[in-house]
């Protein structure tokens, strides 16, 4: 290697200057150099671009800089393992957080170029499904907020999630390309690549001690390489990496094979390299349970681990050093197998013997859960993972035997306890259980509400949980602040700041100083103005997008996640139902009008699912059309749910259904976002909702339903929902419109399965909590009709939800499990 002595100390131009005149100056410079571009033939696409870049190189100086201080100080590092980042525009996120928003905005300006206009070009990064990649996001944002040395590792899709189109109101999934432009954002790093393997075969060896040593003789290899986007912290004081990996084949064309006329074959490999790392899997809490999957999950986790430990010696630390210098997160079980991976890295690269390699593993690693959904446990056939992975099959086996042992010799399991903590699940195929594996492997174990943890202790883990009653712990999510209000929700950040100060902006907590403005009448007349505002803005994109009217002055009361039976938006779309009946017979009411709305993708091969979105556009088309409704209802299905979308619905919402089965949502954190800006919650005693409770009192948040425990025991001993259906003469009513077809005349039977459902198994407590649920609503109508009332509970949430943020989520997993 030739060794040039590199001038360090050359000054790099100047980045302090952000005056609006020096940031246009720059933008045009970007236009010129970096694109190549005259700003008379550049299009709006070239601005944006020319944009990012001005603000990039803002974030690149700090970002070096947390880089180098890091490695200095050789201090504790957090490793985000996720195999989504659901992140959408990062644009105006590191405009807000450098405090650059005015200045870039004037600057474009001089330029004759409308912000709005441009950062409404910039794709989503849409590389994760819901709640599990938004909040990985959320987290990336607040450890740098925080000040935390952390990566988040994850992989560059080429097609995030995909676009949802309406057909005549059926879903239909087009490809997604958010790098159809480029990504400005990002820093493809050729040096930091890695080779990942699969099949092949373990060769057992005779070491120099003795000792037998694993060889595994991969039979196929392909190569990580590293994409690198910086996360910027508020205030721009820290900036931290999100490494994505992409697959690239070792041979990018087999030219025997190309000379010899076979032109396809000479890119099979080269193509199935490259599938690796195209396409997201669009389930979202049911596990897609493909191979494809599988080399996913191993293929970002391996070249993870690969660059963990690389940076680990090189900064001169011992491998028995690592659970003091690296803290390695799982983002529930998909980078599960990096508890094996790291393992057979220590064993078979490293020489470190087998009870001190699962040591420093276990005290490395620590595991979120998301999901109790027993259809959501990971768990891959025994044939397929020894095949894919063989070696790692060995140390499934070596960790369960050590852990079984010593759960049967020293504390006495039974066989049945035995049997529900081995990570080889046997009724039926024998398939390896990821969640007991993330169990073993970790130190901590932790849910992400209140309720959910204590149903993770009583029953997917309650076994695990008795052999390790110290593991289990409980995270509440969060959501990040600067994003789910200051960003999205600029007018009520400004109404905020006015009436108590900017301090809360560092510090969510001191919200609570807005509890005095709540029954103040010129505040609420403020606060008010704001929401309807927002509520206009929404209006113009739904009528944008769908040509639908709707009236800023009716109640917006929005569903918003992904359509899932659990979330019960066939229960929201049945009492919309029976209240279209009571609008037409009781002509003499006075209603409150309401516009219900409702937005999610579902899961391509998720029937119900898709058959719920046709419903609810069914419905709406019905509602929309019929004059005695006279505007009263509104309902819209908004296609292509998404971050950007969730960001114009989130604030401009007046009602916030967060309504599943108690017991089925682990979280949710679409209810903090709603709830902070200012919208009332009507929910069940679910996920965070019961913390929300808490938080805002029971005077300002409408709960209603069944709670987890009641739904656990009619389950147990069986329910009739028959019976319940019979005694609501509203619920009998809608039911028996929606089955006889009066929404789908075109398909009379379209939802005669679906009602059977009801009628019949009822699983998610649909027909148990109606009447509950349609006495909660019009609870609603009642507040809603007193405005003072109204504002005075909508002006407490916003105040109170401050422990929501996800510097406090991110907070506590430092002191409690990081350590950093
Ligand atoms: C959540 C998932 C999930 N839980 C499997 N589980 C997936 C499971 O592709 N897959 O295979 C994808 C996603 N997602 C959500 O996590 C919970 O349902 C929410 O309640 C929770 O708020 C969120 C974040 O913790």
């Amino acid at each position: 290697m030739i060794k040039t002595p590199h001038k360090v100390d050359l000054p790099l131009p100047k980045r302090e200057v952000s005056d609006p005149a020096s940031l246009a100056a720059e933008i045009m410079e970007k236009l010129t150099y970096a694109i190549g571009k005259d700003a008379k033939v550049a299009t709006p696409h070239d601005w944006l671009t020319a944009t990012i870049l001005v603000v990039r190189d803002r974030v690149i100086d700090t970002w070096m800089e947390s880089t180098r201080t890091t490695y200095q100080n050789n201090g504790k590092r957090v490793y985000y393992l996720s195999l989504e980042f659901l992140i959408g525009r990062l644009l105006r996120d590191a405009m807000s957080n450098l405090g650059l928003m005015d200045d870039i905005r004037s600057a474009l300006q001089s330029l004759s170029v409308e912000f709005d206009v441009i950062a409404g070009l910039e794709p989503d990064a849409a590389l994760g499904n819901g709640g599990l990649g938004r909040l990985a996001a959320c987290f990336m944002e607040s450890m740098a907020t925080v000040n935390i040395p952390a990566y988040g590792y994850g992989i560059r899709y080429v097609h995030g999630l995909f676009r949802q189109q309406m057909a005549e109101g059926w879903q239909v999934e087009l490809p997604e390309t958010w790098l159809a432009h480029g990504n400005p954002w990002e820093f493809e790093r050729r040096e930091s690549s890695y080779e990942v393997g699969f099949g092949g075969a373990v060769e057992t060896v005779d070491g120099p001690d003795g000792e037998p040593h694993y060889v595994w003789k991969q039979a196929e290899r392909v190569i990580a390489t590293a994409y690198d986007t910086p996360a910027v912290g508020w205030r721009g004081e820290r900036v931290n990496t999100l490494r994505l990996w992409s697959a690239q084949p070792i041979d990018p064309i087999l030219l025997a094979a190309f000379n010899a006329g076979d032109h396809i074959g000479a890119l099979r490999e080269s193509n199935k390299a490259e599938s690796l790392t195209r396409v997201l899997y669009p389930a979202d809490a049911t596990p897609a349970g493909q191979e494809l999957r599988l080399r996913q999950e191993f293929f970002f986790c391996s070249a993870s681990l690969q660059d963990i430990v690389r940076r680990h010696l090189q900064q001169g630390n011992s491998l028995a050093q690592l659970p003091e210098k690296v803290a390695i997160q799982l983002n529930d079980t998909h980078p599960a197998v990096s508890v094996v991976e790291l393992m057979r890295l220590l064993i078979d690269v490293h020489g470190v013997a087998f009870e001190e390699a699962f040591e420093i593993t276990s005290k490395t690693f620590s595991y979120t859960n998301h999901t109790l959904l027993p259809e959501a446990l990971e768990s891959w056939p025994v044939p397929l993972f020894e095949r894919l992975l063989p070696r790692h099959m060995q140390l499934v086996y070596a960790i369960n035997a050590k852990i079984l042992l010593d759960a049967r010799k020293k504390r006495g399991f039974t066989d049945h306890e035995i049997r529900q903590i081995s990570l080889i699940e046997e009724s039926g195929e024998r398939r390896v259980r990821m969640g007991n594996l993330a169990f073993m492997g970790s130190h901590s174990v932790n849910g992400v509400s209140a309720l959910h943890t204590e149903l993770m202790k009583e029953t997917v883990f309650a076994d695990l949980h008795k052999l390790y009653p110290t593991r289990i712990n409980n995270k509440t999510n969060g959501i990040t602040p600067r994003r789910w209000l200051m960003q999205c929700n600029p007018g009520l950040t400004d109404l905020i700041t006015e009436a108590i100060g900017p301090a809360f902006l560092d510090d969510t907590s001191k919200l609570t100083e807005l509890d005095a403005f709540a029954d103040d009448a010129s505040f609420q007349e403020k606060f008010a103005a704001i929401k309807r505002a927002n509520k206009q803005q929404l209006a113009s994109l739904v009528s944008g997008r769908m040509g639908i009217r709707l009236d800023p002055s009716a109640m917006f009361d929005i569903q918003i996640k992904r359509i899932h039976e659990y979330k019960r938006q066939l229960l929201n779309i049945i009492e919309t139902v029976a209240l279209f009946d009571q609008i037409r017979s009781h002509p003499e009411r006075d209603w409150v009008p309401r516009v219900k709305l409702f937005a999610g993708k579902a899961a391509p091969s998720y029937h119900n699912a898709k058959l719920i979105i046709k419903l609810a556009n069914d419905v709406a088309r019905v509602i929309n059309n019929d004059p005695s409704v006279r505007g009263l209802l509104k309902v819209v299905f908004v296609p292509n749910y998404n971050v950007s979308l969730a960001e114009v619905m989130v604030p401009a919402a007046d009602l916030s259904e967060q309504i599943s089965t108690a017991g089925m949502e682990a979280s949710g954190t679409g209810n903090m976002k709603f709830a902070l800006n200012g919208a009332l919650t009507i929910g069940t005693l679910d996920g965070a909702n019961v913390e929300m409770r808490d938080h805002v009192g029971e005077d300002n948040i409408v709960i209603f339903g069944m709670t987890a425990d009641q739904v656990g025991r009619v389950r147990a001993e069986g329910h009739n929902p028959q019976a319940a259906i019979e005694a609501s003469p509203e619920l009998q009513q809608a039911l028996s419109a929606i089955a006889s077809g009066v929404f789908s005349p075109d398909d009379r039977d379209r939802y005669t399965g679906l009602v059977d459902g009801l009628y019949h198994h009822d699983w998610f407590m649909v027909a148990a909590d109606f009447d509950a649920y349609a006495r909660a609503q019009r609870q609603v109508d009642a507040i809603w009709t007193d405005e003072a009332a109204w504002y005075s509970k909508t002006i407490r949430n916003t105040a109170r939800m401050g422990w929501f943020s996800s510097d406090r989520t991110i907070r506590q997993y430092n002191e409690d499990i990081w350590r950093a």
